[in-house]
């Protein structure tokens, strides 16, 4: 479509009196308070300025120059019924919204009541859950991905209304503390400045948004600068609606941002198309950036006067007013009055917001995780289903774990109408048409984990996406926040980091950042390690020690398929963040195989288990070490009588501090053993806590078996030496039991 440029022409209605003249659909009344908004917004920012320089606030991002588009959105779409991801400069959005400018100021002081974050977030980092506010962070443009999958969640819950009821009251079960709301035309709004048009992710949203034909606005607010970078720098050519707008499905409006009847129209058409399921839209607004960046920048140093006198002449205060007097909609006094009324509310509510009390320090560990629900608690806690022996009385083959982890996705998939699986490759085949004429079977992952489950679910439940991991992650945070419970396959953990930001920054940080406003407990599946004999580099990474020491996110990493099934159950129903670490090694291995072990199986996160039972010495693992490590164990009591307490930790965030506190109290020897590179990896911690806190319990030093600090290669002989191997264990623990 092409783009539409608004004419900021006055649109008079037939009879064109005075009276019922509108402007664009905005009625006097509405300009009146529009002009109300844009004032008050303005005014916030000189006051929190002033503040700040008398160090009463700690910092200071300013909406200048971005009010006239704002309050536009903000009377265009509905608070509390469609939702929105805005940016820092979008002050006049939020006012338009209904946020008061004593929450904003609130924000400043970092008060206790501050509703978006209780003193947490910088100001202008807005959260307000009732108005569909969803809670932002600081990086530029994270926001975007998981607008397209707030989009995602209102469309699937308008098509699976019952996925929005309450599970049966007595389970533990995260949707008892997620209250579900959807419109069938909600609209998401997000925003962005130009210079964040230059993140991957930006573009993946864009891709995501017109493949789904999602109703999703993205305002780009262009001040023509990042910081002290222009325009022509960032976007190639200088204009992002010319770069955007091969887009198809999207309705493109390119308007003068510091003009609100014209931004009004604008938006007026956008959201109109969003409504009626057309598909995207985007929204270009010019505007302009009158203060410098923050106050830690002086943009004098790289803009001229010249240039910023230029800016000044579209200023949408000055440019609002003037209309109203030229319009006579209101005079120099009523312009005097509302600008006093304005004054006088916004010194009542920084009075009242200097008085306000900061946050207890105590406070600082709430909301970290859920404050409801408790993986670790005994609720996880549930027997497995002992299987009848078969009448001939042989014991059937167990199941691997990637038959448990397969059956547990459908299990649950049942049991619940609001997970979506979702990722590379994962559904059985894209074109539909294929499995219903049974022309194919169908793929179901590259590791075939989720084989079946789109032919059984159907593709609103099970699809694939583009291969974007940043994205599968971002929009599994946007549905989440919804009350969707995504179970999201990254396809190789060595292919993970592309998806950090939105694992670091976002997807584990959303509670604690709203102050539990929002939360987003999203599963991540990922196929993790080596001992592949071939996967090299690029296949075979371990590295969970990144994920374990970020606050906010659980890390499971199961050794057999009993311990997958049970523990990926817990990681579904439980209301946090969980990265879930599946061994590729260990997805059809003989070691650890198990029988169904029903479908109500679960394990409590933090509980390990001892493998094998010693006296002489503790051995602590995970993951695909531990049937090394058993190996090694078994031929030591064979050929030595030495006995070692082998305990696999199972889960890695939160882990079982008191069984190893126990064993090694009891064997006074401690080895730690994991796949992952020696140095900062994961056993650095545990190592390091036992030597703090048991160190009068040791005979001996704690010792560590690990791989190189060197990447995975993929000659095996290579890959042999580079990975801890069974006999690097057994030498290990028998140096460290004759110490
Ligand atoms: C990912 C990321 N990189 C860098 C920054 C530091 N930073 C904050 S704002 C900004 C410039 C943003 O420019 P633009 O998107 O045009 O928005 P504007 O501030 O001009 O409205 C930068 C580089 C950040 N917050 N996040
Ligand atoms: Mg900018």
């Amino acid at each position: 479509m092409a783009t539409t440029k608004t004419d900021p022409k006055l649109a008079l209605t037939a009879n064109g009196t005075k009276k019922s003249k509108l402007y664009e659909g905005l009625t006097r009344e509405q300009l009146i308070q529009a002009y109300r908004l844009i004032y008050t917004s303005r005014r916030i920012d000189d006051r929190e300025i002033l503040l700040k320089r008398q160090q009463k606030i700690y910092f200071q991002m300013s909406g200048a120059g971005h009010e006239g588009i704002g309050v536009a959105a903000g009377l265009a779409l509905k608070a509390g019924y469609d939702w929105f991801y805005p940016y820092y400069r979008d002050r006049a959005l939020c006012l338009a919204l209904g946020v008061k400018p004593y929450d904003m100021f609130l924000q400043g002081v970092g008060a206790a009541d501050d509703p978006s974050s209780g003193g947490r977030q910088m100001p202008s980092h807005w959260s307000y859950p009732a108005l569909h506010i969803v809670t932002q962070s600081s990086p530029t443009g994270s926001q975007i991905l998981q607008a397209v999958g707030c989009a995602e969640g209102g469309r699937y819950f308008a098509r699976h209304p019952k996925a929005a009821d309450l599970p049966a009251s007595g389970s533990a079960d995260y949707r008892q503390f997620k209250n579900v709301t959807f419109q069938g035309d909600e609209v998401t709004y997000v925003s962005l400045g130009d210079g964040t048009s230059s993140e991957g992710e930006f573009w993946e949203a864009m891709n995501a948004a017109a493949l789904g034909k999602l109703p999703v606005i993205f305002c780009v607010e262009d001040n023509g600068y990042a910081i002290s970078v222009p325009v022509e720098v960032q976007t190639a050519g200088g204009s992002i609606s010319r770069l955007v707008s091969g887009f198809p499905n999207f309705h493109f409006e390119e308007v003068d941002g510091t003009d609100p009847v014209a931004s009004y129209a604008a938006f007026s058409r956008a959201t109109r198309y969003c409504r009626e399921g057309h598909g995207p839209a985007f929204v270009h607004a010019h505007v302009i950036r009158p203060y410098s960046h923050s106050l830690s920048d002086d943009e004098r140093l790289y803009r001229p006067d010249a240039e910023r006198e230029r800016d000044a002449q579209r200023d949408p205060v000055t440019r609002t007013q003037m209309f109203l007097l030229r319009e006579g909609i209101l005079d120099e006094k009523g312009i005097n009055q509302l600008e006093k009324e304005v004054e006088a509310e916004l010194q009542i509510a920084v009075d009242r917001a200097l008085e306000a009390l900061p946050p207890a320090p105590e406070s600082i560990m709430n909301f970290v995780y859920s404050p409801d629900l408790d993986p670790a608690s005994l609720a996880f806690d549930t027997q497995a289903v002992v299987p009848e022996l078969p009448a001939d009385g042989k014991k059937p083959a167990g199941k691997t774990m990637a038959d448990l982890i397969t059956t547990t996705l459908r299990d649950e998939m049942k049991r619940d109408e609001r997970i979506v699986i979702f990722g590379e490759d994962v559904a059985d085949c894209s074109r539909e048409e294929y499995l219903k004429r049974k022309l194919v079977k169908g793929k179901g992952g590259v590791f075939k984990l989720t084989f079946g489950l789109q032919n059984e679910f159907g593709n609103d439940r099970v699809f694939n996406t583009p291969l974007a991991e940043a994205a599968i992650v971002g929009r599994a945070t946007g549905m989440a926040t919804r009350g969707l419970k995504p179970v999201v396959e990254i396809q190789f953990f060595d292919y993970i980091w592309p998806a950090m930001m939105q694992i670091r920054d976002e997807l584990s940080v959303i509670r604690w950042r709203s102050n539990n406003g929002f939360s987003c407990p999203v599963v991540i599946r990922v196929a993790i390690g080596g001992y592949l004999t071939g996967g090299a580099i690029y296949h075979s990474q371990c590295g969970e020690s990144v994920f374990t020491h970020i606050p906010g996110l659980r890390v499971v990493f199961p050794s057999n398929s009993q311990d997958a099934a049970g523990l990926l159950r817990t990681a579904i129903r439980c209301d946090d963040p969980v990265l879930f670490l599946e061994h590729k090694r260990l997805y059809r291995e003989s070691f650890g195989r198990a029988a169904y072990p029903g479908p109500d199986y679960m394990i409590p996160f933090g509980k390990a288990k001892i493998v094998h039972p010693g006296t002489d010495l503790t051995v602590i693992t995970y993951g695909a070490v531990v049937p090394r490590a058993l190996q090694a164990a078994q031929k030591l009591e064979r050929e030595q009588g030495v006995k070692v307490e082998l305990i696999d930790l199972r889960c890695l965030n939160p882990f079982d501090w008191d069984t190893i506190a126990a064993s090694v109290s009891k064997t006074n020897r401690a080895l730690v053993a994991y796949e992952d590179t020696l140095s900062w990896g994961y056993g650095a911690e545990i190592a390091a806590r036992i030597a703090d806190q048991l160190f009068d319990q040791l005979d001996a030093p704690v010792r560590r078996v690990a791989a190189k600090d060197v990447f995975v290669a993929y000659q095996p002989i290579l890959e042999d030496a580079i990975l801890p191997q069974p006999n690097d264990l057994f030498l290990a623990m028998k140096e460290l039991a004759e110490y």
